[in-house]
């Protein structure tokens, strides 16, 4: 079984290459010329990576064409919503013509790969507090250049299927944290800023965005599992939330990480992190998936966060 990840070195990627490792699985990965490899690098022997850039047509067909393989999980993006509005036609190019640069080489190369399009509940955007939980079905309403991208991520996916036949998969995965997460991202930011507070490198105030916006958690080590029985078990040409079922405020996240520390911190909102529009209410309902494949989160959002501490603990 040979396996392709788009975004290996990133938060997921790596998370996802040790579970496929696990499944025993022969991993290939993607990476450009300048990716910094740390999340990889315990298992960059027995993994295989190729420079490549998902913006690019040739560099994209070379890397399927070398590999050819048996499954696809397409991660690669660009991944922050607040840079989406800063490099709006970046993040556009990245996540829509990337994909569309991966379909036409599977395509060109004749793969019949089964591959799984990483897509994301920021498509819902929108969502009012009578439409929660959020089925597959709920309208799409992007807030944001990024949301706007992964609707069309998705979109594409249905529709090359659709025309072609080809076995695209896709998913959209509620909030996922864990260690390793990118340090820009709500959960591991404040986790960063609170270890920098414990070892003295940090005046003990800690800087916060909107409290407000409610969001659902899961742990990226049972989404990594998810995405893998999406390819295993799921339908192609059909869609799949990934969700806890739960939802908290920001807010709630944050006093669950101020418990597990023994300083005193200050809460001092920045306006700089707040968006020009917030998605307020992510709530989602995963029970195609789960029915589907039998899949259920199984780690609590305690670990999770506590897992984040140490990991920032280890490195700060
Ligand atoms: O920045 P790099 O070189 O380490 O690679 C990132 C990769 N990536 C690309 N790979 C090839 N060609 C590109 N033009 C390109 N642009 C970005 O995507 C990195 O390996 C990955 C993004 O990692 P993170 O920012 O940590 O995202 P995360 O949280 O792992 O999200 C995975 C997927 C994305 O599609 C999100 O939109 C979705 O889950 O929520
Ligand atoms: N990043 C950040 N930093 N977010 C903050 C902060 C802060 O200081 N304070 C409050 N927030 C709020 C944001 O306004 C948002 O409502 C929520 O925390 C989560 O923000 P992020 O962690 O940046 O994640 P996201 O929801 O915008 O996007 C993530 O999840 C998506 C799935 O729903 C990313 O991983 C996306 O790639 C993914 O698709």
């Amino acid at each position: 079984m040979k396996v392709l990840i788009t975004g290996i070195t990133g938060f997921v990627g790596s998370h996802l290459a040790d579970y496929c490792l696990s499944k025993g699985a022969e991993v290939f990965g993607i990476k450009r010329w300048r990716s910094r490899t740390e999340n990889i690098d315990h298992i960059i022997e027995k993994i295989h990576l190729l420079e490549g850039d998902i913006r690019d047509a040739t560099s994209t067909s070379e890397v399927l064409g070398k590999v050819r393989p048996d499954y696809i999980f397409h991660l690669a993006a660009q991944s922050f919503v607040p840079t989406s509005w800063k490099a709006p036609a970046e993040t556009l190019t990245t996540n829509i013509i990337g994909e569309l640069n991966i379909f036409e080489a599977m395509r060109e190369l004749g793969l019949s790969a089964r591959i799984q399009i990483a897509g994301s509940s920021e498509e819902y955007g929108m969502v009012y507090e009578n439409e929660v939980p959020i089925t597959e079905n709920n309208p799409l309403r992007p807030l944001s250049p990024y949301g706007v991208s992964k609707v069309t991520q998705d979109l594409l996916g249905y529709q090359y299927n659709q025309s072609y036949g080809m076995n695209i998969i896709r998913t959209r995965a509620f909030n996922h944290e864990g260690p390793k997460r990118g340090e820009v991202f709500v959960s591991s930011n404040f986790a960063k800023q609170i270890v920098e507070i414990e070892k003295g490198l940090k005046k003990p105030v800690l800087k916060v965005g909107n409290l407000e916006a409610k969001r659902d958690f899961t742990d990226v080590r049972d989404v990594v599992r998810a995405y893998w029985l999406v390819l295993e078990k799921g339908e192609p040409g059909e869609v799949y939330n990934i969700a806890s079922g739960k939802a908290i405020k920001i807010k709630e996240l944050l006093d669950m990480l101020l418990k597990m520390t023994d300083v005193k911190i200050k809460v001092e909102q920045d306006p700089a992190r707040m968006r020009p529009s917030d998605v307020p209410i992510l709530l989602g309902d995963s029970s195609k998936l789960r029915e589907r494949t039998g899949w259920k989160p199984e780690i609590s959002f305690e670990k999770t966060l506590k897992d984040t501490l140490d990991y920032w603990r280890e490195r700060v």
